[in-house]
């Protein structure tokens, strides 16, 4: 039996209403992953074994009919499930797309949901299995005309832009004979269908190989011959995952976690009877997926716990190797976006890588700056204490004004908190700015040293003044003594 493997249970992608189940990606979470996606579909008549098919392929579980409650419809609307990884450390991840079989008495004549469902799956899917008993390979009988006739015309007249898909037929209840008998049997009658069909003019000349990679498989009966099934259908599985995850894709240029936008658009499209152009929706959706991914990034930056530290410390003062500290939280998060963002649209992908370093970085730059004046009025601080000094033991301010040494750390200290993703750069403005402030410095401690020296000058006269002024009241006093003394006598 193939290998069960948790989580490959199916969720519902569009009812037998046209509803389309956003919530499709959530049940199989997806959202998260960035790898890119394979689509394997399949179609066929009512009852002839697709679910029971892409569950051998696939390890999914999709809801087989129960044969002891009669014949009836079991598959209703589309169906998908995720397969286990055939490389979980690379490589796509596969989503199988299981459909409500054609021909079913429910839905009478009206052939509107098969249409859709066939452009559905015809659009999203890298491979599309067609399901069909050996015995109604001439097509002549059990309904497979018609199924092949709506694949052809939607895929040459409902996509803007020519594309190719796989096309593996699966031959059911093999028999006597031999395959390559059946597949000249088959494609006689798919040609045939194809040269009848009336093609659009631009697509008058257009091989059923210019839309389709054809291969025809058979496989045995499942009731009957289970062992030689499996075996057959592990062969066949390699081949699907082979041919699904190289080359050409449709949806396989879309990540996972884009593949819910791209399927609705294309849905809503196909409901409003419009052509499809995926090439344009690939490119849509790859921008509103980037953005929503550089925003999510943005986020995580804004709320990163070391980042709110240096951002704390900043305020109190200069946060040594403030740009060895910073640049790698920014490099998580920008690495982080370059592995989900990776399989979008690359001109789309840069323009909101772009944008997410502008964001964060008008984050950043604020508290750069705050770190960055922190340093600065620490150089300037030391200059001026030099400088003092200098005045102080010399008299002079010269080798203070000559020593760029001031200079010379304040750049390395700019080097430092240099932040590599910046898109800024304050080094040439900031060493202005010190020089500015150095020269001022000079300035008032010349002036104020200037102001003291004229200051002590002034006293020094002073006390000289009050020497000679002190002389002469000595001089009278005595005179007047002596003056006295003489009329005493007389
Ligand atoms: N003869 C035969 N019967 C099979 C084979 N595979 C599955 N069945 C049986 O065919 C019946 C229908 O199988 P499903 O897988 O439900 O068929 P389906 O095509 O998905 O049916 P719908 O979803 O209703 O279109 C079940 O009873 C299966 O057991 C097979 O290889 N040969
Ligand atoms: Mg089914």
């Amino acid at each position: 039996m193939a290998q069960q493997v948790e989580g490959n249970h199916p969720t519902l992608l569009i009812d037998g209403d046209g509803n389309f189940n956003s919530k499709f990606v959530d049940d199989l979470k997806l959202a998260a992953v960035s790898r890119p996606v394979a689509v394997v579909s399949v179609f066929g008549v009512q009852s002839t074994g697709k679910s029971t098919l892409m569950n051998s392929l696939h390890s999914t579980k999709f809801k087989v009919m129960d044969a002891s409650q009669g014949m009836h419809q079991t598959t209703k609307g589309i169906w998908v499930a995720k397969c286990p990884l055939p490389n979980p450390n690379g490589g796509p991840e596969i989503l199988a797309v299981d459909t409500e079989g054609s021909d079913g008495s429910e839905r009478e004549d009206d052939t509107k949901f098969e249409k859709q469902t066939a452009l559905f799956c015809l659009a999203v899917a890298n491979t599309v299995i067609v399901n069909m008993k050996c015995y109604t390979v001439n097509l002549n009988n059990g309904g497979n005309r018609p199924l092949l006739r709506t694949i052809f015309e939607v895929m040459i007249r409902k996509f803007c832009t020519r594309r190719k898909v796989n096309l593996v037929f699966v031959l059911r209840d093999k028999n006597k004979c031999p395959l390559d008998k059946l597949e000249e049997q088959l494609k006689v009658g798919m040609y045939k269908i194809w040269e009848g069909m009336k093609k659009p003019e631009a697509q008058l000349n257009a091989s059923l190989e210019d839309f389709f990679n054809i291969k025809v498989v058979a496989l045995s009966n499942f009731e009957d011959k289970p062992e030689q099934f499996e075996n057959e259908v592990s062969g066949l599985r390699e081949r699907i995952i082979s041919i699904s995850t190289s080359g050409e894709g449709a949806a396989g240029s879309t990540p996972a976690s884009g593949f819910a936008d791209y399927a609705k658009k294309i849905w809503d499209k196909i409901k409003e009877d419009k052509d499809l152009d995926l090439p344009h929706y690939r490119i849509m959706v790859a921008e509103i997926r980037c953005n929503k991914i550089a925003e999510e990034k943005y986020q995580s930056f804004y709320d990163d716990r070391s980042w709110l530290q240096i951002e704390k410390d900043a305020i109190s003062g200069a946060v040594q190797g403030f740009g060895a500290k910073v640049s790698p939280i920014i490099d998580i998060y920008l690495s982080q976006y370059d592995e989900e963002a990776q399989h979008y649209d690359e001109t789309k992908r840069d323009a909101s890588r772009k944008q997410l370093i502008e964001n964060i970085m008008k984050v950043v730059k604020p508290t750069y700056l705050s770190v960055v004046e922190h340093m600065r009025h620490q150089i300037l601080e030391k200059f001026e204490e030099a400088a003092v000094d200098e005045l102080k033991k010399k008299g002079v301010l010269v080798a203070v004004k000559k020593n760029h040494k001031y200079t010379i750390e304040f750049k390395n200290q700019l080097k430092d908190a240099a932040v590599k993703q910046a898109n800024w750069n304050q080094d040439t403005e900031q060493l202005a700015q010190l020089k500015s402030e150095i020269d001022h410095a000079i300035e008032v401690i010349r002036d104020t040293n200037e102001l003291l020296e004229q200051q002590k000058r002034d006293k020094r006269a002073f006390w000289l003044n009050v020497g000679s002024i002190g002389a002469n009241v000595l001089d009278i006093a005595l005179n007047v003594a002596s003056v006295i003394m003489v009329a005493g006598h007389a």
